[in-house]
């Protein structure tokens, strides 16, 4: 039997067909797939890892005719597009009494927050009223701290809805899941189904319809899937939108961060960007503008990809801080800085990191970025956001050993960032940037801050940009994709990283505790009910489950496991060689490098199997 489930494992490892076979992992919705193309990624030098990150990213605007699903540039996505662009510039005609909401959870919050700031910006700089509000779901706390939890609760979903919409009498409301999976955005939608006469739901997601989540929600009648049912039947006659292009799974699987959040930002700025000339420029909103302006985000992945071997230089430089327990520390200015903010958070559920592993620190912190809540307290322990923040708890302590990344742009203030990276450069040698101008332009202080940082990535980018898309936007998608290689490259040479799957992720909520089964049971070879009693063995730090545990609720489970470090770890451990809790963790304390504890384990079961 379990010579059987082995060959199976080692069948499905090394299988190398398309992804989009109906025969590659059926179970699985594409969002939490393990992409073919990266499934070494774990023993690849830096240079190779960013060149499977490039090809990863590049399955986004892959165009194959009769393909399976709906792609980023098919033709019904650039119909929806057009017509959510159309609701939208209605609003901004008429913004009495008329609201946009963008929402979502983890990184999709996130991204609804920059994509919302963004736009209310450009409106106020022309005097319009800003139209467009964002909800995170956990708060404004979420946008730069890691919250998984609130994800799971569609009645909070609901409910910042309905307060945020107050008194309106037309919102567009557009909720972003990029797994068609969380109750929160589900809560949200279907609270916009009960209300038509205000409310007009749009749902950014990057599964095919059917493969939205079907599990039940707790104290719901609805589920994902049910919800994503009617908004098909109320898409028919324009009731309702669905914008769910493939995008390929993700290079590390089921982090959506990357391929999930890189899409989201395009498609939204697609949508904002017509609306936008539609209303004050009076170009119409037409297929071939919105297919023209998505093909354009194809070529900055072209031009970022291009500096693969300064991308690889500075992963390896900031692995090797990871590695040896220091930090990476991203130091920006204006909207990269939000970017910064951004992956520096993600990386704690993706990889268990502490927070001072990878952080972020953006000009006059919340001050500047405009947040709903104002300034955060964020949580307790962490430090601030802004540059201060910085100056007063980072740089003090700051060596050799710490990578610091300084982001920035022509358009920032060059001299502010002359005077910081010089006095970072009496503290650490390990400096880099990445610097964005267009062709033509150059800062006077550019030469010596080139000088300070041992490799700056500078991206020139042409001046003649297609009109729909904004410099800014490139400068951003571009550094966006820089910064998930550097944080994602890091903790895989970290050896956080199994194969292409996050061995070390926490398991916070009901999405990330039914991964963690999965992945003990693929894994592991054994079946699912013995890998979920490991896993709630490990949360729990038990070797026998009792009663109480085993009444407790999911929600239990998770808020539990906030608390215990490298749970999957520990419960794959225990799975294949039977050791108790204290003694797999003394040897996982034995071999910090999680993907080396692993893998011995694996090694030791199959020759103990062998030997059968
Ligand atoms: C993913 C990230 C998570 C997700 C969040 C929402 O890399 O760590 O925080 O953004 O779970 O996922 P979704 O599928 O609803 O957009």
């Amino acid at each position: 039997m379990a010579t059987v489930a082995k060959t199976e494992r080692i069948k499905a490892f090394s299988a190398t067909h398309d992804w989009e076979s109906a025969d590659y992992e059926p179970t699985l919705p594409v969002s939490e797939m393990s992409n073919p193309l990266t499934r070494n990624i774990d023993r690849a030098p830096a240079s190779s890892i960013v060149k499977m990150l490039q090809a990863c990213d590049a399955q986004m605007f892959q165009e194959k005719s009769g393909a399976a699903y709906e792609r980023l540039l098919s033709d019904q996505v650039a119909k929806s597009l057009m017509e959510v662009a159309k609701r939208v510039q209605l609003i901004l005609k008429n913004p009495q009494d008329s609201l946009i909401v963008l929402s979502g959870c983890g990184t999709s919050g996130r991204l609804a927050f920059f994509i919302t700031s963004g736009f209310n910006r450009e409106l106020r700089r022309l005097n319009h009223s800003a139209v467009c509000s964002y909800i995170i779901a956990g708060g404004d706390r979420a946008l730069f701290s890691s919250q998984e939890a609130p994800e799971d609760d569609p009645i909070s979903g609901a409910l910042s809805l309905k307060k945020v919409s107050e008194g309106k009498k037309r919102v567009l409301f557009i909720g972003i899941s990029c797994g068609l999976s969380a109750p929160f955005v589900a809560g949200q939608l279907d609270f916009c189904l009960q209300h038509p006469d205000v409310y007009t739901p749009v749902l950014v997601g990057f599964n095919p319809a059917h493969q939205a989540r079907n599990e039940p929600i707790p104290g719901c009648t609805f589920t994902f899937h049910s919800v994503v049912t009617k908004m098909r039947e109320l898409a028919k006659m324009q009731k309702a939108f669905l914008i769910n292009p493939v995008l390929g799974p993700e290079a590390i699987s089921g982090s959506s961060r990357m391929k999930g959040g890189s899409a989201t930002k395009i498609l939204l700025e697609v949508v904002f960007s017509a609306a936008h000339a539609a209303n004050f420029s009076r170009t119409p909103i037409t297929y071939n503008g919105i297919l023209q302006h998505l093909r354009s985000y194809g070529k900055v992945l072209d031009i970022t990809y291009s500096q693969t071997e300064g991308i690889a230089a500075m992963m390896e430089a900031a692995g090797r801080s990871l590695q040896c327990g220091r930090g990476l520390c991203y130091l920006s200015w204006g909207c990269l800085g939000l970017l910064g903010l951004i992956d520096a958070s993600e990386c704690k559920p993706t990889f268990g990191a502490d927070y001072k592993d990878i952080q972020g620190f953006v000009g006059g912190g919340c001050k500047e970025l405009g947040n709903k809540e104002g300034d955060l307290n964020l949580m307790g322990a962490e430090s601030g956001i802004a540059h201060i923040d910085f100056l007063r708890n980072v740089l003090p302590c700051l060596t050799d050993k710490d990578t610091v990344l300084l982001l920035y742009s022509h358009s920032d203030d060059v001299d502010e960032v002359a005077k910081l990276a010089r006095r970072v450069r009496e503290k650490t040698s390990n400096m880099h940037a990445v610097y964005h101008q267009t062709d033509g332009d150059t800062a006077a202080q550019q030469g010596e801050i080139n000088k300070l940082c041992s490799l700056t990535l500078n991206f020139i980018w042409p001046q003649a940009t297609p009109a729909s898309m904004g410099l800014q936007h490139m400068w951003e998608l571009s550094t966006k994709l820089v910064l998930n290689a550097v944080s994602t490259g890091a903790h895989i040479l970290k050896g956080k990283v199994y194969q292409n799957y996050m061995i070390d992720l926490q398991v916070t909520n009901s999405k990330l505790y039914c991964r963690a089964a999965r992945l003990l049971q693929r894994l592991s070879g054994h079946p699912k009910s013995l890998c979920e009693e490991a896993l709630l063995k490990a949360i729990y730090q038990v070797d026998k489950l009792t009663e109480d545990i085993m009444t407790c609720n999911l929600t239990t489970h998770t808020h539990t496991a906030r608390k215990v470090k490298k749970v999957v770890p520990l419960a794959l451990v225990c799975l294949l060689t039977g050791y108790s809790i204290k003694e797999a963790q003394s040897h996982l304390e034995q071999k910090p490098i999680v993907r080396e504890a692993v893998e011995a384990c694996l090694r030791e079961q199959t020759l103990f199997s062998g030997s059968l």
